[in-house]
C-alpha cells in the first residue's frame, strides 16, 4: 500500500496517520465524512460532496476550520502526492480529541483527514445480472433524530439493516422510514422505473440526498425520461418495470428481485442500461482535473 494521507494540516506517510483515543469521531461517532471517486483524472462531482460536507458541518455546529477552496485542494493534492487517476476518496472530519464526556466544546480544534486509495470495483456481473435485496425489519433514522442528510459518523443504523440483509445471504437491504415508506438502502440510494418515467422518495423524507441520484436525475432528464420525487411503497417497488441503487461506490447497479418479487422481466432494465452508459461517459469529462 505505502499511501501518503493528508492527517490534520500534513501529508505524511499512511502508519503516521494515527487517531487519538480521545477523538470524539471516534468516542461519540462525533463527526461527518464524504466517499467521493476519481475518474481518468478528475474529481468527479467534487464541488457538489464539498458542499454537502460544509452543510453536514453547519447543520452539528462543527468548524472544519478549512475553507471550501482550502479543502478541494486538499482532495486535489492527496491525489496528486499518490499518483491517482482514478481513486476512492475518503474526506472525514471529526469533532477532534476532547475528554470523555460527550459535550463537544471540549474539543479544541476538529481533525480533518483525507485518504485516496486505488479503487476496488464490483464485479462487472452484478452490473450485467443485477441484484437481489430484501426489505429490512431497521427502519432509517427518523429526520427529526438524526437526520440521514448529515453524512455522520454514525453509521450503526445502517450497518444493522446491512448485517440483516446478510443474515439473509443478499447484498444489500432496502430500508423504510418511520412510516413505511420507500427509504434508501444502506449506502446507496432507490430508483423504481414504471413506463416513461422514474421515480425516487424525495429528500426530505429520511434519505441522504445522494449525489449519485442527483446525477441520474438530471442524465434522466437530458434523456427525455420523466422523473418524480415522491413517496411510495414496497408494492410499487414489486409492481414496477424497474428498479436500481446508485451511489459514489456502486454507481448505478440493477435490483432484479426485491423480497423474493422479480422485478420487470428479472433482468437489468433498459433505462437503467442507458443510465449505466450514460453515467460512464459523464465520469469522463466532470470534475476538477487532478
Ligand atoms: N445513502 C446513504 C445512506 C449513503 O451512505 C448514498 C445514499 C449515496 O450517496 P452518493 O452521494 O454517494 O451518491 C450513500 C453514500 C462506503 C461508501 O465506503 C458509502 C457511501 C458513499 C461512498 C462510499 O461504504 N455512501
Amino acid at each position: 500500500m505505502g499511501l501518503t494521507v493528508y492527517f490534520d494540516g500534513k501529508y505524511v506517510p499512511q502508519e503516521e496517520a494515527k487517531v487519538s483515543v480521545f477523538d470524539h469521531g471516534l468516542l461519540y461517532g462525533d463527526g461527518i465524512f464524504e466517499g467521493i471517486r476519481a475518474y481518468h483524472g478528475r474529481v468527479f462531482k467534487l464541488k457538489a460532496h464539498l458542499d454537502r460536507l460544509y452543510d453536514s458541518a453547519k447543520v452539528i455546529q462543527l468548524d472544519i476550520g478549512l475553507t471550501i477552496e482550502e479543502m478541494e485542494e486538499v482532495v486535489l493534492e492527496t491525489c496528486r502526492k499518490n499518483n491517482l487517476k482514478d481513486a476512492y476518496i475518503r474526506l472525514v472530519v471529526t469533532r477532534g480529541p476532547g475528554d470523555l464526556g460527550l459535550d463537544p466544546r471540549k474539543c479544541k480544534k476538529s481533525l480533518v483527514f483525507c485518504i485516496a486509495a486505488g479503487i476496488q470495483l464490483y464485479p462487472e456481473e452484478l452490473y450485467e445480472k443485477g441484484l437481489e435485496i430484501i426489505t429490512v425489519p431497521t427502519r432509517r433514522n427518523v429526520a427529526e433524530a438524526l437526520n440521514p442528510r448529515i453524512k455522520s459518523l454514525n453509521y450503526l443504523n445502517n450497518i444493522m439493516a446491512k448485517i440483516e440483509a446478510g443474515l439473509h445471504g443478499v447484498p444489500e437491504a432496502l430500508m423504510l422510514n418511520q412510516e413505511g415508506y420507500v427509504a434508501e438502502a444502506t449506502g446507496d440510494n432507490v430508483f423504481i422505473v414504471k413506463g416513461n418515467k422514474l421515480i425516487t422518495p424525495p429528500k426530505h423524507v429520511g434519505i441522504l440526498e445522494g449525489i449519485t441520484r442527483n446525477t441520474v436525475m438530471d442524465l434522466a432528464r437530458d434523456m427525455e425520461v420523466g422523473v418524480k420525487e415522491e413517496l411510495f411503497t414496497r408494492y410499487d417497488v414489486y409492481t414496477a418495470d424497474e428498479c436500481f441503487l446508485t451511489g459514489t461506490a456502486a454507481e448505478i447497479i440493477p435490483v432484479v428481485k426485491v423480497d423474493g418479487r422479480t422485478i420487470g422481466n428479472g433482468e437489468p432494465g433498459e433505462t437503467t442500461n442507458k443510465l449505466i452508459t450514460s453515467f460512464r461517459e459523464l465520469t469522463k469529462v466532470d470534475g476538477p482535473e487532478i
